[in-house]
């Protein structure tokens, strides 16, 4: 009974909305509904034959008309595609699940090619009895599927000096969020025997790639909710994405996600690696620097309207979404501001948040041409609040790179086309 009610509720409100919409079209010079459309009046060729045949594709790819929606780099980050960066069409995808093909890529040097029959995954160090493990053998742990985002801390490091980047891919595209199946890090580290000292104990992780990626784990984490992961989607991970097997590192920075992942030593410290001393370290205003600065906080930006998705619509109904997420636990709540940040609307959560997974969002509103500062803000259960960009910089001074996940503004025009601009 209450449903029905909600629904027919909502449907009216839905009707109401098309009339502004088509009253939009009219102004906006489109055709009207009377009007002799040959889309509806004529046969169609896809209608007058056979479609393809179900033996044509044995493993499908997007349709054509969809070939906009794909990786991309920024030329000038981009100096050789070894060592580099792509991005999430994050503009043009919705819901929260990133598909494998469109998934962002960094690679220290090149995605490896690595049969599951040359796979070996080493466990040595402190441990009781070093072991070393097949592919075949990992799958004959028990499993587990979660839902984690991953996110590059070099994710919006391009705008810490002033808005740069004319589009949320090239902005906020160094994330994915996939489900993942593999078996908990702390079942093979006890396979291996980890005795009952745990004090200051870590456990160093490396890739088979030339890079090797090595990063140091608190055991802490490690024990935790890490896994070490081989599907991705229900599916064998991409190569780029570390096929056969990697690391999944829950709300913590890209870096520590090792692909290919080849050996975890244990130790009774932190190793200092490259990755956790020259690189992933931010400098502060007085000199000083940052380390150990693992976990990603909360963050949201508004991928439609947005540089790449103007609105090309009439006035009147607008769906504003976005993307939030947190390192943290959960995103309880999201705000939209549409006038830089003096106002706030509290927007609609597709889905509860879920625990370091991303979270969509709707405000579904009304636009009248008028020009936006269109901003999104994140909350987590820790109550943390997504800070402004002057926040942020107050905090960290200007030479950082890392990190960065600031409140993003979007100006969107009276013709809808959208800017990256910074408000103060
Ligand atoms: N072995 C190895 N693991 C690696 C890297 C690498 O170059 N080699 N890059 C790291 C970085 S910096 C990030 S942000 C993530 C990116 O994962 P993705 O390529 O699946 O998006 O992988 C991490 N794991
Ligand atoms: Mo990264």
């Amino acid at each position: 009974m209450s449903n029905d009610r909600t629904a027919g509720t909502s449907r009216r409100a839905f009707l109401r909305g098309s009339v502004a919409a088509a009253a939009g079209a009219v102004a906006a010079g489109s055709a009207r509904a009377q009007d002799a459309d040959p889309l509806i009046t004529e046969v169609q060729d896809w209608a007058s034959g056979f479609g393809a045949g179900v033996d044509e594709v044995p493993y499908g790819l997007p349709i054509e008309f969809e070939s906009d929606v794909i990786r991309r780099n920024v030329e000038w980050l981009t100096a050789d595609t070894i060592s580099s960066i792509n991005f999430t069409p994050i503009h043009a995808l919705d819901g929260t699940i990133t598909p494998q093909g469109c998934a962002f890529e960094r690679h220290h040097s090149g995605a490896i090619e690595l049969k599951k029959e040359d796979y070996r995954l080493m466990i040595n160090g402190l441990v009781e009895t070093p072991l070393v493990f097949t592919y075949a053998d990992l799958e004959r742990f028990p499993r587990e599927n979660h839902v984690y985002f991953c996110e590059c801390a070099a994710n919006t490091g391009m705008e810490w000096a002033g808005a740069q980047l004319n589009g949320a891919q090239f902005t906020h595209g160094m994330i994915h969020n996939m489900e993942y199946t593999g078996v908990p890090l702390r079942t093979l580290l006890a396979e291996a025997g980890l005795g009952d000292d745990l004090a200051d104990k870590w456990v160093y992780v490396e890739g088979a790639d030339a890079s090797s990626n090595g990063r140091s784990i608190p055991m802490e984490k490690a024990l935790d909710d890490v896994l070490v992961a081989f599907k991705a989607n229900g599916e064998a991970l991409r190569k780029e994405h570390g096929y056969p097997v990697r690391l999944v590192v829950p709300g913590w920075e890209g870096n520590m996600w090792v692909k290919w992942i080849r050996r975890i030593e244990v130790t009774s410290g932190p190793v200092e690696s490259r990755e956790e001393t020259s690189k992933y370290t931010d400098t502060l205003a007085d000199g000083t620097s940052r380390k150990w600065t693992w976990v990603m906080d909360a963050k949201s930006v508004v991928t439609s309207p947005s540089p790449q998705m103007p609105i090309t619509h009439g006035h009147g109904p607008l769906v504003i979404t976005g993307m939030a997420w947190s390192g943290h636990g959960r995103i309880t709540r999201v705000d939209v501001s549409r006038d830089g940040g003096m106002t706030w609307e509290t927007a609609r959560l597709a889905n509860e948040g879920e625990n370091k997974a991303l979270t969509r969002f709707y405000l579904d509103t009304t636009w009248a041409g008028e020009e936006m500062l269109l901003q999104s803000r994140a909350m987590d259960e820790t109550g943390y609040v997504q800070p402004t960009k002057a926040q942020l910089r107050e905090v960290r001074g200007e030479n950082s790179i890392y990190h960065n996940n600031c409140i993003q503004t979007w100006h969107v025009k009276a013709n809808g086309e959208a800017e990256n601009v910074e408000v103060s």
